[in-house]
């Protein structure tokens, strides 16, 4: 068997597959059909044991951190990539293999194989998409539509074959030079077809995705509580605080647009909010049956402000936020249950499979744990977990599942999603404090005296901040000044001026607890229980 006509193979079944990709991508944005590759990565993520997988992200997390990308920003990307990349070598290998198998049969092409192998590699493919996808479309549509999809890429790479190989090689040398020169035809002519296909495609496409999600945003941002317009009275219950953040410290209060997202999907899951009812079942005398209207006007509502962090960052990381919640206590719902002898946890489903179960004791113990509803005054945004999540307090946010869609009252425990893939059980907060800013071009002139603002954040969960001290250069550790925070539950913004000294310096921050527990100081690895360990920042000061 010839290995150029492998190579061809996996070049065609290449070239068709980037089109279909695109094809497909196109189709996701304008009609929400199935996108098969991200489906397909889904599944395989979650039938894959957690082990591979917690280990398939730690090795992109750390990929992305040597090359320096911001892992926040750029870690959905990056697994978007991945999914697709991984569908394109299916295809690859599709198309080597059909030119392998048919130059074995001695074939010089037939449209019935090739829809064969269409339907060979577009069924599985469509169960599948349809047993994991979040389009709404009716699956018999979607099922028309993939399997139509595949059988076309089916016959096309039929015609690549047919274009591209002869059985037998003709003898006489003209015949032969005819044929290479048509074969070179034939193969510009696919590449440029093709390349047409995916770029228009996958263009077309993201203006779509582009224009989607500025709509989304504009919607969630609409009526925005805390938009404080200039000369508005400030809506914060520490506007009149004399420490204001030095000039980079990152904003007080997160825009909802940038608080940090993590979701175990590719995609943010949707969830249709005149379909959805929350079922509470299991050792209850009164299951319920909840609609978002429910949540919202059956109990009273409280408001907290919130910093959400992942146990996921590295020390100084950016997956961590602070806005506005708003919800019902946990509390009040189960008082409402008729909990049954026995009934000693909530395991909570969530729409993109997530899963987590909470204590009920934890509960009886902490009003504050909330069925959330809204943030910064509007329902949830749809990345953030609509219709509904829950907050805990004092945890990180793996504990906490977002786009509920069913509770159980059990007396058995249950692990987590997280913690079925070695993340710590309890993910309590690990104390932490970060240098955001050496505000080097602005110094503040006191006199004779010139200093350098060095200002961030410090935060422990809901145990509070009492003090939080700077050194530079392994010298003293020197007290910051300390902003009062949005809540006992939110970051504390502190700031320190340090007397200026020309040259290069190395700035360490540390923190303590209200009760006057330390911060770890010890550097550990965010698996399992979180990061720890001093962030620390060089700058270079000048006269
Ligand atoms: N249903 C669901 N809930 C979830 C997750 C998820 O992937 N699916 N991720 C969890 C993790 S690991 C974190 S850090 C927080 C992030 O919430 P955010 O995206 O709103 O910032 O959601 C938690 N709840
Ligand atoms: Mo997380």
């Amino acid at each position: 068997m010839k290995i150029r006509i492998i190579a061809l193979g996996a070049l065609a079944g290449g070239l068709l597959t980037a089109a279909l990709t695109a094809v497909l991508y196109l189709a996701n944005q304008l009609l929400n059909l199935p996108f098969v590759p991200f489906d397909l990565f889904n599944w395989v993520t979650r039938v894959l044991p957690g082990d591979l997988v917690t280990f398939g992200i730690d090795t992109m997390i750390n990929i992305m951190l040597f090359l320096g990308v911001n892992v926040a920003e750029s870690a959905k990307t990056a697994e978007r990539i991945s999914a697709v990349l991984q569908f394109m070598a299916l295809g690859i290998l599709v198309g080597a293999l059909y030119f392998a198998v048919m130059s074995w049969r001695r074939s010089n092409g037939d449209r019935f194989a090739g829809l064969l192998v269409g339907a060979l590699f577009g069924l599985p493919l469509a169960a599948i998409s349809l047993a994991i996808t979040q389009s709404d479309v009716f699956p018999v549509l979607s099922l028309a539509w993939i399997i139509a999809a595949f059988l076309i890429w089916g016959l096309a790479l039929n015609e690549a074959y047919a274009h591209l190989v002869r059985i037998p090689e003709p003898e006489d040398e003209e015949t032969r030079l005819v044929l290479r020169r048509d074969r070179r035809r034939f193969l510009i002519q696919l590449g440029a077809g093709t390349a047409l296909i995916t770029i228009a495609g996958a263009g077309l496409g993201t203006v779509l995705k582009r224009l989607e999600d500025r709509r989304t945003l504009a919607e969630s941002t609409d009526e925005m509580v805390h938009n404080s317009e200039p000369g508005a009275e400030s809506p914060f219950p520490n506007a009149g605080d004399p420490v204001v953040p030095v000039p980079g410290t990152r904003p007080e209060y997160t825009p909802v647009k940038d608080h940090y997202k993590v979701f175990i999907q590719t995609e943010p899951t949707l969830i249709d909010e005149a379909s959805w009812v929350l079922p509470i079942t299991g050792l209850v005398d009164n299951p319920q049956m909840l609609t978002l209207e429910d949540f919202k006007t059956r109990w009273d509502s409280i408001d907290q402000y919130v910093t959400l962090s992942c146990i996921s960052g590295r020390i100084g990381t950016s997956l961590i936020s602070t806005t506005q919640w708003t919800g019902v206590s946990a509390q009040d719902v189960l008082a409402d249950l008729g909990l049954q002898e026995g009934a000693q946890y909530l395991v909570i489903t969530s729409g993109d499979g997530f899963y987590e179960t909470v204590d009920i004791d934890l509960i009886m113990s902490e009003p504050r744990i909330m069925f959330c509803y809204a943030w910064d005054g509007n329902d949830l945004p749809k990345d953030h977990g609509f219709p509904l999540r829950i907050w805990i307090p004092d945890r990180y946010g793996m504990k906490q599942p977002k786009w509920i869609t069913e509770i159980e009252v059990t007396a058995e425990y249950q692990e987590g999603y997280w913690v079925e893939r070695n993340w710590d059980e309890v993910a309590q907060v690990k104390t932490t404090s970060v240098i955001d800013t050496v505000a080097v071009d602005h110094l503040i002139e006191d006199g004779d005296q010139r200093r350098v603002p060095i200002g961030g954040i410090a935060f422990s969960g809901a145990r509070g901040i009492s003090a939080v001290q700077v050194r530079v250069d392994g010298g003293e550790w020197q007290d910051a000044q300390l902003r009062s925070p949005l809540s006992e539950t939110t970051w504390v913004i502190w700031r320190y001026e340090w007397p200026f000294e020309e040259g290069q310096h190395l700035f360490e921050v540390r923190c303590r607890e209200l009760d006057g527990t330390p911060q770890i100081e010890e550097q550990t690895d965010n698996r399992p229980s979180g990061a720890t360990g001093i962030d620390s920042v060089e700058a270079t000061i000048m006269g």
